[in-house]
């Protein structure tokens, strides 16, 4: 059978049969200096899908706030800037599957170009994320595209976040600007607030979500299922996403 774009059914990095066990979401919290697989450890066996999704985005625009914000429901004022890459494991429900996300915040810092650039190979999904208070970081998205295209999978599906859509006032990128962005990309488009817990889930979801979609479009040209039988489609209708900043 011929692989398809997110990798070979028996491939560990996209799927791993396992029974759909009950219980709440989960994750866990991992770091990591250089490039290397995620230890065996996050690894809970029980899941239909895993997708490795990726943060990347200048310095400060709020990835690391974002992807606590989503994991932990946490916030934190102070900037601990990222040293290399972390991530976190958490396991959600999408459409009767359990989808384990292994979500990779990559630092923003030009110096860690290098080895940030090794983890786009093999990511399912990005969050391409900016700072509504900061022209250079909009300004840096493109770049962040051509990034995505020059090491990522062509199938590689990608949001754009304004995030810091509280921060009314010191706004200098107008919601259009960025939507407009988005769409000249080709990409999705969100603003958030990690501060005020504003479109975060949304944006993950409907990165798991446009995926999924992809994954179906990938099994209708596909002539054979999974010898397992776990090749199921995702066929669900996805929520609406909220597409605009709420404060
Ligand atoms: N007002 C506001 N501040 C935010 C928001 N998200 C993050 N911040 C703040 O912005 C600063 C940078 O956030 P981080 O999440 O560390 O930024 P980062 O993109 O991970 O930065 P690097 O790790 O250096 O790439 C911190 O002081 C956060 O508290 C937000 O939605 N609103
Ligand atoms: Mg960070």
């Amino acid at each position: 059978m011929a692989e398809a774009w997110w990798g070979s059914p028996t491939s560990s990095s996209w799927r791993r049969p396992g029974g759909c066990r009950s219980g709440s979401p989960s994750s866990q919290m991992a770091s990591a200096g250089e490039p290397r697989p995620a230890p065996p450890d996050a690894a809970d066996q029980s899941f239909d899908y895993m997708f490795k999704l990726l943060l990347i985005g200048n310095s400060s625009v709020g990835k690391t706030s974002l992807l606590f914000r989503y994991a932990e429901d946490t916030f934190t004022p102070s900037f601990v800037s990222t040293v290399g890459i972390d991530f976190k494991v958490k396991t959600v429900y999408r459409r009767a599957k359990r989808v384990k996300l292994q979500i990779w915040d990559t630092a923003g810092q030009e110096r860690y170009r290098t080895i940030t650039t090794a983890y786009y190979r093999g990511a399912m999904g990005f969050l391409l994320v900016y700072d509504v208070a900061n022209a250079e970081s909009f300004s840096a998205v493109q770049d962040w595209a051509t990034q995505i295209k020059t090491y990522s999978w062509d199938n590689a599906q990608v949001i754009l976040v304004g995030n810091k859509c509280d921060l009314e006032d010191d706004r200098v990128v107008p919601t259009e600007e960025g939507r407009r962005l988005a769409h000249e990309l080709g990409f999705e488009f969100f603003e958030a607030s990690a501060k005020d817990n504003i479109n975060v889930k949304q944006v993950f979801e409907r990165l798991v979500d446009v995926i999924c979609e992809k994954m179906n479009e990938s099994l209708d040209v596909s002539d054979a299922p999974a010898a397992d039988g776990k090749g199921a489609r995702l066929s669900e209708a996805s929520p609406a996403p909220t597409r605009s900043c709420a404060c």
